[in-house]
């Protein structure tokens, strides 16, 4: 594996092309382009309207740059797009499983695994093989993710954030804001009993939070601490490789290793983990569940036949396991995440310079827009980083996605989690031209933001609501 040079700050102020030691020039270049139109503004005011004020029930036509997720919206290589020709579709066996299942083990080091069509339906299974119903149990989090959530509760258990307070702080420079609290963690295993714990889970750049990731360091004791309560440590290693590479940039002990070795050494301090690889491996769909225990992938492969399909498929089609073998294999290089992360970097950086306020530091997948902040006037009742999204989207038909009450409320608890609003960077796919543009709309979006005022919820699904729910102005 090639080391990324790392320069000095001379050397960093010295060239306008790399941020942090990274370079923001990429290591690639467009073969195939997409065309995106930019909508007149009162179609995009029509649009928003009829998508009922949220940014998830927009038609893509009237988006001219999608900055809601990183998930399946990646470019894919040449490599990929070769990788695909070779699918092997037939039911059973197939050579596809086995190249994928290969570059699991090369790059992640797991023993075990099953495909699964995406994120979800890894969590789903891991949730369904480990926590019993009659039992309950108790889960610690580094910090949630809608879907996580959403699994350990509908299979019994109850979600208890143990991460850092530094995450709940927008204002925090706090490099480490994915890492657990581990004085947090032990207060947990003391009170509800190692045997009442089904796993532990630590995310890696936590989401929810802006994308932060966890540090090494933090790991070892993580682990070292599950090891002596005999208690399972589950990676969410969705957006693994960005962690990585953050550790290997920002965590100097370990400025000598390569990106791949970093990936390598979390995943054998883990006992198994969910992927969602939509993200850092460039596919479309896709997904997996990997473990080193014997009797859970005996337990794994009893229930992804229920839900996925054979062991050797789950969700996806054998060209899918063909781009994804390959994709995983890119994740594992430095040059390729290193841009990416200077990518968020650089909107992070012109954001702040004309004092819009983001969640810092950045992190992996984009931008998070302040909404408290940034429109202060608006409470949590009126959905901040709701409209928020709306009023980017009339500014300039930039699409970002809330990350705030609606995504965050649980039960009938009062909230009190962050109201963001997500500009996340597709991977391979917007050059700094783009995000010129982003940044521009959001200063004339700053500027008139007293102008902008809340929402009100007229349609709340039962589960996971925003991706669904409607509003109207008030
Ligand atoms: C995203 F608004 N993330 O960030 P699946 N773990 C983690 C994820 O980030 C993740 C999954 C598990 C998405 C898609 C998405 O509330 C939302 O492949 C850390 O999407 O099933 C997905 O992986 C699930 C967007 C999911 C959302 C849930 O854009």
């Amino acid at each position: 594996m090639t080391k990324t040079k790392q320069y000095t700050a001379t050397e960093y102020r010295e060239s306008p092309t790399i941020l942090d030691g990274r370079k923001l020039v990429p290591p690639y270049q467009t073969k195939v382009v997409e065309f995106i139109e930019l909508k007149n503004k009162e179609q995009r005011e029509r649009a928003i309207k009829r998508a009922g004020y949220n940014t998830f029930l927009l038609e893509s036509e009237d988006v001219y740059i999608d900055l809601l997720t990183d998930s399946g919206v990646s470019a894919m290589s040449d490599m990929q797009w070769a990788g695909m020709m070779r699918g092997d579709e037939r039911y059973a066996g197939s050579k596809s499983f086995k190249r994928l299942a290969k570059a699991q083990r090369d790059v992640f080091g797991y023993n075990y695994m099953v495909p699964t069509h995406q994120g979800r339906g890894a969590e789903h299974i891991a949730a369904q093989i480990t926590i019993d119903k009659a039992k309950g149990g108790f889960i610690p989090n580094n910090g949630y993710f809608t879907t996580s959530r959403f699994h350990q509760e509908h299979a019994g258990a109850v979600s208890i954030d143990v991460g850092v307070d530094e995450a709940k702080d927008t204002q925090s420079e706090y490099l480490w804001k994915g890492n657990i609290d581990t004085y947090k963690l032990l207060q947990v295993i003391e009170e509800k009993g190692a045997e009442n714990i089904p796993f532990v889970r630590i995310e890696a750049c936590l989401n929810m939070f802006g994308g932060q990731p966890f540090s090494l360091s933090n790991l070892y004791v993580v682990s070292f601490l599950c090891r002596e309560n005999k208690i399972f440590l589950l990676l969410d290693a969705t957006r693994l490789s960005d962690n990585a590479n953050f550790i290997k940039f920002n965590e100097p002990e370990y400025a000598d290793w390569t990106q791949a070795e970093i990936i390598r050494e979390i995943c054998s301090l883990t006992d198994c983990c969910t992927m969602s690889s939509k993200k850092d491996h460039y596919v479309n769909i896709g997904g997996f569940f990997a473990m080193n225990d014997k009797t859970l992938f005996a337990k794994a492969k009893d229930i992804v036949v229920v839900y996925e399909g054979m062991p050797t498929y789950g969700g996806m089609a054998g060209y899918s396991m063909e781009a994804l073998a390959v994709g995983i294999r890119e994740s594992a290089r430095e040059d390729i995440v290193s841009h990416y992360l200077a990518q968020s970097k650089f909107l992070g950086d012109e954001l702040t310079k004309r004092g819009i306020p983001i969640v810092l530091p950045v992190g992996a997948h984009g931008v998070f827009l302040d909404a408290e902040r940034f429109i202060p006037h608006v409470p949590h009742e009126q959905f901040p980083a709701q409209v928020l999204a709306a009023e980017l989207y009339i500014e300039g038909g930039v699409r970002g996605m809330e990350r705030g009450i609606v995504s965050g409320q649980h039960g009938k608890d009062p909230y009190t989690g962050l109201e963001l609003v997500r500009l996340t960077l597709p991977r391979r796919v917007l050059g700094l031209e783009h995000l010129i543009y982003v940044v521009e709309v959001i200063e004339k979006l700053y500027k008139r933001r007293e102008s902008i005022h809340g929402l009100k919820m007229t349609f709340e699904p039962p589960f996971l609501r925003f991706f669904q729910a409607r509003f109207k102005r008030m």
